[in-house]
């Protein structure tokens, strides 16, 4: 492939909600281009974007793949970021690669939530849209609901530039609304171009206003024509959709059928002739190393600046780091710097990535897209740089992954490889967490839902070679005192060789929730010499750490040392944390213990539809509703307060609840007292739980 200058490169992301069709536009692209000699179909498994073993078994893209296409003196980057929630990181980290996006739209599904979602993340982005209405070749597809929907959704900003040419079984062309021309495809994947047909006018007119509305919308001094004379010339049309577009303020709508493939040449065009380039999108805002904010153009002969925005790990080719350039260049056999990370990276081959396919190029400048194999210390999200003039790209928040598996290998011995396995996806995958609990003692894996969790395990067996078995993570709970207390702890054993000896009075009291533990010394006289306060303080802090009923620690006291006696021999630090150890048992018997349970704040967004069904839910796991607002597009915002342990599998409830259709996010909010009958049950549980464990 020749070197592309930036002005001629597009940097495209595909988005929109899983199925509706990204994936086989790619393959499309490729195959109107020219680059591939037949359309692979996501249903055999055999696209150049979904090749991981996890996508052709699932059919669904689960990792975000790349190809470039040239087409007309472009070279048109693609990217295919998976549509599905569980997979949302890479949209955001694929975002930040891109200079437009094309939002692909089911004409049968319309309007999706993550149709929703992906606009939202390229209008924070500031970045321009288009929107590709497809499947219009499909039963039940139909433009205009479509449409409809969309203009709800994000406003008079969204703008047809073509009409279908029948729709269903019939779709065979578009109409330019712009040129007034058709454009059919009885011959293959190329258009041929024609005269508009006699009976379009009348049902092409109220699109054309629509345009032109949305144009009059985008510029103040267009709208006072408009307003004025009634409508626009027709350049002023034309210009104002180049203009709205660029500065997204207008999005463009085309149409098309990419399975078959129908209007996909004119998507390409219209990349190339309208999408910005690298240099359009101006200088991006970096941060140096003392914090200041500077300014990095796109141009070859700056500084290098280049962002990672996937790293994918193979145990065979080792790590491929997929990155884009801002400014400077990339060149074989000469070092990077990480200055995320800060340390140098020596860069191998460089190539441009087809899916899984490689092809070497000689250098990747400003502007471009490309990725390298076999970087040690580079993860996703990183920032090269030269080490002189060390500079990061703000990283992209990522989205909360909610879904916790407690995860252990299914063969004894294998948890060093399982240790590696997790480090490894973890720096592919900045949406997987995992965790190592100190109170549950467990490996904790939180994804973004069960498909990702799931394909998170497959992977691991098929590159690491780790089977797993992964079951609901435990519930952090905590206990606290039910009341205040005095208590004795005493550690007294003279008989035989070394003694010990130490003695404890402490007062305990419940403490308001989030306020931890404070300890007071009201030691007077030295009835506890200084030296083993702390020790006293120590053997307290070792009791709720273990907890004295249900195994979680205990939080929220106050404790106040106010006597003890010791021994001028036989007394030690030891002694003393044992008395305090002791006290602290002996206080919670007599002030009674009661069991926390964290509480979050549960945000659902939901089509109103379905807000009956979502209330009833919540209703039953102990929800209290703080809130229920409109959230736009017929959609609306429940807001409740829930015991986690109710949501620990909301991902999954929701879905089921909402076909898919339901977003969520939570946060923790704070610690609540269980209610008795649900304490009894979890403590009963736990004691079982010691048994056994005691047992083996
Ligand atoms: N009839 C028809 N089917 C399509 C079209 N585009 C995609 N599909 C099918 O829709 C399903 C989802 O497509 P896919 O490309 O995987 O969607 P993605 O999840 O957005 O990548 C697959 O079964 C495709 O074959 C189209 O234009 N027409
Ligand atoms: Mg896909």
């Amino acid at each position: 492939m020749k070197t592309y200058d930036a002005s001629d490169i597009r940097n495209v992301l595909l988005v929109g909600h899983g199925g509706s069709g990204k994936t086989t536009l790619l393959e499309a692209m490729l195959f109107t281009a020219g680059a591939t000699t037949r359309m692979g179909r996501v249903e055999d498994g055999n696209t150049a974007s979904d090749f991981e073993p996890e996508e052709v078994k699932k059919g669904i893209s689960v990792s975000l793949a790349m190809a470039p296409i040239e087409w007309n003196g472009a070279k048109i980057n693609v990217l295919d970021a998976p549509g599905y929630a569980d997979f949302a990181g890479d949209v955001r980290s694929a975002i930040q690669a891109v200079d437009a996006v094309l939002l692909v739209v089911s004409a049968v599904d319309g309007v999706e939530v993550q149709t929703e979602v992906a606009w939202e993340l390229a209008v924070e982005a500031g970045l321009p849209r288009a929107i590709l209405i497809n499947k219009l070749d499909r039963e039940r597809a139909s433009f205009q609901r479509t449409l409809d929907q969309l203009v709800r959704s994000f406003g008079t900003q969204v703008a047809p530039l073509e009409l279908p040419l029948g729709e269903e079984h019939d779709f065979n062309g578009v109409a330019d609304l712009l040129l007034q021309k058709a454009y059919r495809y009885d011959t293959g994947a190329m258009a041929t171009e024609g005269e508009w047909p006699d009976d379009i006018h009348a049902k092409a007119d109220p699109y054309r206003e629509k345009l032109v509305e949305a144009v009059a919308e985008s510029d103040d001094t267009l709208i006072e024509k408009y307003l004025e004379e009634g409508g626009l010339a027709e350049d002023e049309v034309l210009h104002g959709v180049k203009k709205g577009f660029a500065e997204a303020r207008i999005a463009p709508v085309l149409c098309a059928a990419a399975g078959r493939p129908i209007g996909v040449d004119r998507v390409l065009q219209f990349i190339a002739d309208e999408f910005p380039s690298p240099l359009d999108r101006g200088a991006i805002t970096v941060t140096t190393k003392s914090g200041e904010s500077k300014e990095r153009a796109c141009d070859p002969n700056q500084p290098l600046t280049a962002y990672v925005f996937k790293t994918v790990s193979d145990p065979y080719v080792g790590h491929i780091t997929m990155f884009r350039v801002f400014s400077g260049k990339v060149r074989p056999d000469s070092p990077v710097f990480n200055a995320t990370k800060g340390t140098e990276e020596r860069i191998g081959q460089l190539f441009a990535l087809r899916g899984k396919e490689h092809e070497s190029v000689p250098e990747i400048a400003a502007g471009d897209i490309g990725a390298v194999a076999k970087l040690g210390h580079t993860t996703t999200g990183d920032t090269f740089s030269t080490k002189d003039e060390a500079v990061t790209i703000p990283p992209v928040p990522m989205p909360e992954p909610l879904l916790a598996f407690a995860i252990a290998p299914k063969t004894k011995g294998d948890e060093d490889k399982l240790s590696t396995a997790l480090a490894r996806l973890r720096e592919e995958d900045p949406t997987l967490r995992v965790e190592r609990s100190d109170e549950t003692h467990e490996t904790v894996m939180y994804g973004m839902g069960e498909a990702h969790l799931d394909v998170m395990m497959e992977r691991m067996k098929r590159k690491f070679g780790v089977e797993v078995t992964a079951q609901p993570a435990k519930i952090a709970y905590r206990e606290t005192l039910k009341k205040p207390a005095k208590a004795l702890g005493r550690h007294v054993k003279q008989s035989g060789g070394h003694g010990q000896y130490a003695i404890c009075n402490i007062e305990v009291e419940p403490l308001p929730r989030g306020e931890g533990f404070e300890f007071v010394d009201k030691i007077f006289g030295g009835s506890i010499p200084n030296q083993f306060i702390p020790s006293v303080e120590k053997g307290v802090v070792k009791t709720m750490q273990q907890g004295v009923m249900s195994g979680n620690p205990m939080v929220d006291i106050r404790c106040r040392l106010v006597d003890g006696k010791f021994h001028s021999v036989d007394s030690s630090d030891m002694a003393f944390q044992i008395a305090g150890s002791l006290a602290l048992k002996e206080a919670a018997e007599a002030a009674g213990v009661v069991l926390l349970e964290p509480i979050v704040e549960l945000e659902v967004v939901i089509p109103e539809s379905h807000t009956g069904d979502i209330m009833g839910d919540l209703n039953s796991k102990r929800a209290k509703i703080a809130g229920v607002e409109a959230a736009g597009a017929g959609k609306q915002r429940v807001k409740a307060m829930v015991p986690q342990a109710e949501v620990a599998r909301y991902s999954i409830d929701l879905r089921s609840m909402t076909g898919g259709r339901g977003a969520f996010s939570l946060r923790f909010s704070h610690y609540e007292e269980v209610p008795s009958h649900l304490a009894e049950k979890i403590i009963a549980e736990a004691q079982r739980a010691k048994e056994e464990a005691q047992k083996k």
